[in-house]
């Protein structure tokens, strides 16, 4: 689509902080108010009828209340893989299509996945904090830590991104199983019916399944339990998957091993009983944050925007608005 004149170029509110380089282009064509409802209410009120699109993040809050402000909203489209705080039943009731961003950061996500589980069984964090703090120096060596190589790894979500996590794990020589609400066609690693029995099976359980309130505390206490004190949990999904206040329990009482987390229940609140522990690793939701990809993201969102205003397939609409 070209770059439409100002009077007819439609109005977009953004729900979240977008970086420039999606801002930028998507300034080109379109009328954009930056979270106008959050910053300036009043004149949110005068210009909420014209806005026909919402953009934000995987992160970013859509509830139907906000869809009833806006009479003339079209579409959502969202900069993330996640939508599990888009309102997605009241959208399609609306008739309005909502949009994400798969497949651009499966390697990402699947790489900072493997990134947390090495850098939590072979200490790298405590390590490099090792020879900062001179500590190598007075002390000598550090303890050993855990081999990954050949360990069992079970994955929580054997989606687009699991698989790539499996692949990667391959090359690391680690046996592989899953679980799923599904026992998934052509997959030949060994399926569990429920995490609590793929937990009991491996060394190291990777959880990387949409958030919202199909999975909400699935991984909860039985599970952790059944992972056992050599037992590593990975987060890259959402902080919701998890029941965080039994994690850090597990954690303090040695109940697994320890813990690689992108992702947690209050963001960016992260409880300082998890700070405190020596046994995890905790990364800021960053698991898509390369300029490569976050770039990838952003192209595909405004891809999806330009598209639908353009009265062509969107690019990439979510499952439920496809099946609707
Ligand atoms: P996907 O291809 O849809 O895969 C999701 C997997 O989760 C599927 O294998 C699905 O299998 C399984 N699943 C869905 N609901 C489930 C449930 N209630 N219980 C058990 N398993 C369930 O999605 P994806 O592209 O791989 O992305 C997965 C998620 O990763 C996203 O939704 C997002 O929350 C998270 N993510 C996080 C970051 C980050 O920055 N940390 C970045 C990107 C994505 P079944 O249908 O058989 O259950
Ligand atoms: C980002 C994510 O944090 O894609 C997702 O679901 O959680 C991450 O990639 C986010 O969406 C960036 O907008």
């Amino acid at each position: 689509m070209s770059a439409p004149d100002n009077a007819s170029r439609p109005a977009v509110l953004t729900v979240v902080n977008l970086p420039s380089f999606y801002l930028e282009p998507l300034r080109k064509h379109f009328t954009v108010y930056e979270r106008l409802h959050e910053t300036d209410p009043d004149a949110f009120d005068k210009l909420a009828p014209s806005i026909r699109a919402i953009t934000g993040g995987g992160e970013s809050q859509v509830p139907s209340a906000l869809m009833d402000r806006l009479p003339a909203l079209e579409i959502i489209s969202i900069m993330g893989v996640g939508y599990d705080k888009v309102d997605v039943p009241a959208a399609i009731a609306r008739k309005v299509p909502v949009t994400h961003t798969p497949d651009v950061l499966n390697d990402e996500v699947a790489d900072l996945a493997l990134g947390l589980m090495l850098s939590v069984a072979r200490r790298i964090p405590q390590a490099d904090r090792y020879v900062r703090e001179s500590q190598w120096l007075h002390k000598g060596a550090m303890p050993l830590a855990r081999k990954m190589s050949g360990a069992r790894l079970g994955i929580v979500g054997l989606g687009r991104i699991g698989k790539a996590i499996a692949k990667r794990a391959e090359g690391f020589g680690m046996t592989i199983a899953y679980t799923g609400r599904n026992q998934q066609k052509g997959v030949a690693y060994p399926y569990h019916a429920t995490p609590k029995a793929l937990a009991a099976e491996v060394d190291f359980l990777v959880v990387i399944t949409p958030g919202g309130e199909g999975t909400r505390r699935m991984i909860n206490k039985e599970v952790l339990q059944a992972l056992g004190p050599r037992g590593y949990l990975i987060n890259v999904a959402r902080g919701t998957v998890v029941d965080e206040p039994a994690l850090i329990e597990a954690l303090q009482q040695g109940v697994i091993a320890g813990a690689g987390l992108d992702v947690f229940e209050n963001e960016p609140q992260v409880p300082q009983a998890l700070r405190e522990l020596d046994n995890v690793v905790l990364t800021p939701h960053m698991a898509s944050a390369t300029h490569e990809t976050r770039q990838a993201m952003a192209d595909l969102a405004l891809a999806n925007l330009l598209a639908h205003f353009a009265g062509k397939p969107l690019k990439s609409p979510v499952p439920e608005w496809r099946a609707r």
